[in-house]
């Protein structure tokens, strides 16, 4: 099980134990979720606390992925873990992500959100990309992601631009969909 306890920091100068918060996850219509984020100019403790938080949240939920503008900090900063089994975590954190190519193939999946609760949609998008980011050391780096992980990219790099999920599906479903949870906000149903 988790914990809820950060791995030893071994990075400052005495090694410490850093506590987790598992934070809320704000959802649709929250306007915070049509924010740009802000690219993120160096890590320090504050940004690797927002990471951890991030983690714990995402896993809590559970989900695949997760914006850090989902627990309200608008800084570019993407977690993903796609791993099936939870004995056997793989997280992945990305810095500035940045879509640097896309392929001109692409693929469908059923995407859901943790900002628009049970609610699940097909997405066509390219199905690999290029993605360039840093890491928490601070390094440049560029992977290609095909599957699975170039759609969760896509989508979490979404969210850092202010992108949902739903504006890739007709304009009837998204409308649908922001009036159900406008009203159930309106009802204090979220
Ligand atoms: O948990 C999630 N599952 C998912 C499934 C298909 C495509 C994208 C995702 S990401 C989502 C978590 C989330 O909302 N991340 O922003
Ligand atoms: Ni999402």
């Amino acid at each position: 099980g988790f914990t809820g306890l950060a791995l030893i920091d071994l990075s400052g100068p005495l090694a410490y134990l850093r506590a987790m918060s598992l934070r809320d996850i704000i959802t649709l219509p929250d306007p915070l979720l049509r924010q740009t984020s802000k690219p993120v100019s160096g890590v320090d403790k504050a940004t690797r606390k927002i990471f951890d938080d991030m983690l714990e949240t995402m896993y809590d939920a559970p989900g695949i992925g997760l914006a850090a503008v989902q627990i309200g900090a608008p800084m570019r900063m993407v977690v993903i873990d796609l791993a099936k089994d939870p004995d056997a975590r793989a997280p992945q954190v990305y810095i500035n992500p940045e879509v640097i190519w896309s392929s001109d193939e692409r693929s469908t999946y059923e995407e859901g959100c943790l900002s628009i609760p049970d609610y699940y949609a097909d997405v066509e998008r390219p199905s690999s990309v290029r993605v360039k980011h840093l890491s928490l050391d601070g390094k440049q780096h560029e992977i290609l992601a095909e599957g699975l992980l170039a759609t969760c990219l896509q989508h979490e790099i979404d969210h850092l631009n202010g992108v949902l999920f739903i504006d890739h599906i007709s304009r009837l479903k998204r409308e649908r969909v922001v009036k159900k949870f406008t009203k159930a906000q309106r009802l204090g149903k979220l």
